[in-house]
This record gives C-alpha cells, structure tokens and sequence, in this order.
C-alpha cells in the first residue's frame, strides 16, 4: 500500500490532535469536521480500505469497533454515527482505513 497522509499521522511526520492511541491503533479529530464531535479510528495496521480486510484481521476490526465506542463515551457522546466509506465511488478520499465518528448532533437516515 503507498504511504498516505494518515501513514504520515501514525510516524509523527505531521501532527493530528491524538485522542486515544494504543499498540494497534489511533483515534485523531478530524480536520474538516462534519459535526461537533469528528473523530477517525484508523489501525496502525496499512489497510486501504475494509474491502481489503481479510480473516486475519478479524480482531483489529473488532477493536476499532470498541475503541470507537469507548472514546465517543469518553469524548460525552450517548448517540453518535460510525462511517466507513469504501472506495471511491463511496467517498473514500484517504486510502488507510478510518472508522469515521460523528456527534454531537442530530443525524437523519437515510445517509446522503
Ligand atoms: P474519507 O472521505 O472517508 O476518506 O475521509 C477522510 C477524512 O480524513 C476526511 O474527513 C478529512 C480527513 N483528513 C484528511 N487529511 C487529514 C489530515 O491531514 N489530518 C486530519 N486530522 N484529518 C484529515
């Protein structure tokens, strides 16, 4: 996979503002945030996208799910919005996987 941006994020190349880092992951605010609370999960792990996941990534997915959840409590959301866009045509515009968290808002469905 070639280096992108959140490659750069996990080496310290450019900063993010980290809220939660552990030995398989990180959790950063989103730069162009699309509700008060915007988070990213992202595995330290270069996947591009879940697409590309495979059985052996069966517990790191799980752990995004839960970090994901853990911070957005910790963050003082009760109700909020995981996305994750796959592919292009899904609005993927960073090819490392990211679990995007949203709230802090209400949030309609179906999604645009
Ligand atoms: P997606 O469209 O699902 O690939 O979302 C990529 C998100 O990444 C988008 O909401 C903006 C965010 N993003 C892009 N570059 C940076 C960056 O350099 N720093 C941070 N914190 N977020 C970024």
């Amino acid at each position: 996979m070639s280096e992108t941006i959140f490659s750069k994020i996990i080496d310290r190349e450019i900063p993010a503002d980290i809220v939660y880092e552990d030995d398989q992951c990180l959790a950063f605010r989103d730069i162009n945030p699309q509700a008060p609370v915007h988070f990213l999960v992202i595995p330290r792990k270069p996947i591009a996208k879940l697409s590309d996941a495979d059985e052996g990534d069966k517990d790191l997915l799980g752990h995004l799910l839960l970090v994901a959840g853990q911070v957005a409590r910790e963050q003082g959301l009760e109700d909020f919005r995981l996305n994750v866009n796959n592919g292009a045509g899904a609005s993927q515009t960073v090819f490392h996987l990211h679990v995007h968290v949203l709230g802090g808002r209400p949030f309609s469905w179906p999604p645009g």
